[in-house]
């Protein structure tokens, strides 16, 4: 699979990304929002994806713009680059440890979006990011490409560790899921046969 490049431009944000899934791992993201940032490079090192990333948005009003329109992004070139699933593992769970903080993610390129997730965090914001806007990343990502994801937070205090936690796990158990399992010989792992 090669790389699968999206631009995506509005009056809010001007998204240029490049993805390649089986990479070295490389994030070379610039969002203007240092935090994000930082979990975008643990999600690209971890899954070991090659991640360009550059997002001019209005920043002015506050974050939220900038990180909706870059799960959208992603999740399209995610959608993109997997196309029919043909081959894929589909299915990836993980339990990530960061220090104190231990959060579970469970995934399915299932074609379907649904995101839930249950964290317990007490600080509003870390490094200037909002942490609501955890979720609008993950809803946003969820919905572009059609992905389960289930996280839960098992335990945790600092903001930082449990949010490094959870971006960390969806590399993992991303990079697991599109994985190809040479079991399946190409076919697309649904009885269905369509994801
Ligand atoms: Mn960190």
């Amino acid at each position: 699979m090669k790389e699968v490049n999206v631009a995506r431009k509005t009056k809010e944000t001007d998204i240029s990304l490049s993805l390649s899934l089986f990479g070295k791992g490389k994030g070379e993201i610039n969002t203007g929002l240092g935090f994000f940032d930082h979990m975008l490079k643990l999600f690209a090192a971890h899954g070991r994806f090659d991640l360009k990333l550059s997002c001019k948005g209005d920043l002015e009003v506050d974050g939220h713009h900038t990180v909706e329109d870059v799960g959208i992004a992603l999740g399209e070139a995610f959608a993109r680059a997997l196309g029919d699933k043909a081959g894929v593992t589909r299915y990836a769970s993980v339990i990530l440890p960061m220090d104190e903080a231990l959060v579970m993610i469970a995934l399915d390129l299932s074609g379907r979006a649904h995101l839930s997730l249950l964290t317990d965090i007490a600080q509003q914001s870390v490094g200037g990011f909002d942490v609501c806007l955890l979720k609008e990343f993950l809803l946003a990502l969820t919905r572009s490409m059609g992905l389960t994801l289930h996280v839960r937070q098992l335990s945790g205090e600092n903001a930082h560790h449990i949010i490094e936690a959870v971006f960390k796990g969806l590399g993992r158990a991303m990079s697991a899921a599109v994985s190809t399992d040479p079991r399946l010989a190409g076919e697309i792992p649904s009885t269905k046969g369509v994801l």
